[in-house]
């Protein structure tokens, strides 16, 4: 067992002070964290068959000559003494992308990895995200700058950025810092974008025969970074919990008056995960997940439609409440929206939007004519500028205030014909920013504390291109695999540009569950089912 109990608390000499923390805080402070059984005695790492990639690989291999066709690595118990070199190590760690609750026991893990099983290493954290690398802003990391921050939530250790090393003069500055700091090894702590990125970078070092290696590890809210070797990304667990009381406050304060409709608009940039999951735990009145939409290539119209008949129905039982869970990425589902995208995309990268909107001309005439009946702030947020990795910068659209009103004009009309003769009044909520950076739940805290032990054994091993891989997640902890999974094999290429890109795929809501009827799975009953029963799902 690990615990904190080890670590003198102490005054911080960052931002964080633990002595004025409140209650909860110093509970969580002080909670021990337990590690996989195979993490607590002597292991051996052992590797896998040869990997390929998740499609096109044979682009794949041309992109990373260096890394392609690697084998997955796993950890194994020894009876043997230690297996890995008393060689005392110097590691960087950064922290890549939007907030995730647990990022700091990533850190801790790494930390006290490299405490017990490389004694004497030294951790750097760089600061701001991948900025930091390329700029050589960095703090070197101990027990006392650590302490505040275990089991806590946010990124504010070292903080993070979006920032992405591209361009060959980028990759030179982070060599440069590389070989200042003589590291031998980096934590990339990100989502699938910065996943792929530190994958470049290993391949990248590996090429100029650098002795730095990178490791991945699997973080973001939205819960689209897994596959088969990757169960979960950490974060996603908190947040949904968050939100699901939220919401259920909502719906409380919603039936106590009676009044209201909740348009709740959830994060989630790509994948309508957490809104899935929060329906599942709160059962909201409607929910729509982007996916399906997507799926059934529904329209603005169809999706207003849909809401509005769900809200005629239920004024005629007299209930004119309710709550409504609407994906952030929703809009970017839409396909005649998605269409719209992609040719703003174009018109931003390749000029300026001038006031006069003379800009407008170079839409096709379906997209110009949905521009144009888009509410005014939508049609401003639509032309705000790209994130670094190109995407939309969906947090930043009102998609809820739009529904509002489209339900709301759609209503009247009903009205007016005679169908409708209830009151509708919407209110609306974005709940994101509010669930990226909660004190992490049980499981958070105990996974992302293994993915840093674990991706210390790795960097320790030589390792590189892998990002940490915690699996077995509905066992106990002691029971929990740990090994690292090739992240050229989680790749596809994305044609951009001109030229093939490399892109971890995200994973989305899956529409279908297949039913089996022969094999393991066949006799399975459902998650919901054991849950309710008490039985481990
Ligand atoms: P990551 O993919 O980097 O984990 O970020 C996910 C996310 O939280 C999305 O849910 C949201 O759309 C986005 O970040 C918001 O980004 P920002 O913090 O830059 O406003």
């Amino acid at each position: 067992m690990a615990s904190n109990g080890d670590i003198k608390p102490k005054m911080t000499p960052t931002g964080r002070y633990a002595s004025v923390y409140s209650e909860v805080q110093t509970s969580r402070l002080n909670h021990s964290l337990p590690l996989p059984s195979v993490l607590k005695n002597n292991f051996k790492i052992l590797d896998g068959p040869q990997s390929s990639a998740a499609g096109n690989p044979d682009e794949i291999a041309k992109l990373f000559p260096n890394l392609f066709g690697q084998p997955s690595a796993m950890l194994f118990p020894s009876d043997s003494g230690a297996s890995l070199s008393d060689q005392k190590l110097k590691i960087g760690v950064v922290l890549s992308g939007g907030q995730a609750p647990g990022g700091h026991n990533v850190i801790s893990g790494l930390f006290d990895y490299l405490q017990k099983l490389a004694k004497g290493s030294i951790l750097f954290g760089f600061r701001g995200g991948p900025a930091g690398i390329m700029k050589g802003k960095y703090v070197e990391l101990d027990s006392e700058f650590i302490y505040p921050y275990r089991n806590q939530g946010g990124f504010d250790m070292i903080c993070s950025g979006r920032d992405k090393i591209e361009t060959p003069e980028q990759f030179k500055q982070a060599e440069e810092t590389a070989k200042k700091l003589d590291l031998d090894g980096l934590l990339v702590i990100g989502g699938d974008d910065s996943n792929t990125n530190a994958c470049l970078l290993a391949e990248n070092f590996r090429s100029k025969n650098l002795k730095t290696r990178v490791i991945g590890c699997p973080k973001t809210i939205d819960g689209d970074l897994k596959c088969k070797e990757v169960p979960a990304s950490f974060g996603f667990d908190t947040a949904c919990k968050i939100y699901s009381e939220m919401i259920g406050n909502v719906m409380i304060d919603a039936r106590s008056t009676g009044k209201y409709y909740h348009f709740v608009r959830l994060m989630g940039r790509a994948a309508s995960h957490i809104t899935l999951e929060c329906a599942l735990q709160t059962h909201p009145n409607i929910t729509i997940i982007g996916e399906e939409v997507a799926a059934k290539k529904l329209t603005l119209k169809n999706v207003t439609d849909y809401m509005v008949d769900v809200i005629v129905k239920r004024a005629k039982l007299g209930y004119n409440y309710g709550v409504i869970l609407i994906p952030e990425g929703l809009i970017d589902f839409i396909p005649e929206v998605q269409v719209l995208i992609a040719e703003l995309n174009e018109i931003l990268a390749h000029g300026v939007v001038d006031e006069a909107g003379a800009w407008k001309a170079k839409l096709t005439p379906q997209c110009l004519q949905l521009f144009q009946i888009l509410p005014n702030a939508i049609q401003e947020q639509l032309l705000l500028e790209r994130d670094p990795h190109g995407n939309v910068q969906v947090a930043k659209i009102e998609t809820e205030k739009m529904l509002i009103q489209m339900v709301e004009t759609e209503l009247q009309k009903r009205k007016q014909a005679g169908a409708y003769e209830g009151q509708f009044k919407g209110q609306s909520h974005f709940f994101g920013y509010e669930g990226r950076c909660g004190l992490p739940t049980n499981f958070d805290a105990n996974y992302c504390y293994a993915l840093g032990y674990g991706a210390g054994a790795l960097l320790h091993a030589g390792k590189t291109g892998l990002i940490s891989s915690v699996g077995n997640l509905a066992a106990p902890v002691e029971e929990w695999s740990v090994g690292g999974t090739a992240l050229t094999s989680l790749m596809d290429v994305e044609r951009r540009h001109g030229k093939f890109k490399p892109v971890i795929k995200k994973a989305m809501v899956e529409l279908e569950g297949p039913i089996q009827f022969l094999g393991p799975a066949s006799n399975a009953v459902n998650h919901t089912l054991l849950l309710e029963l008490g039985a481990q799902a």
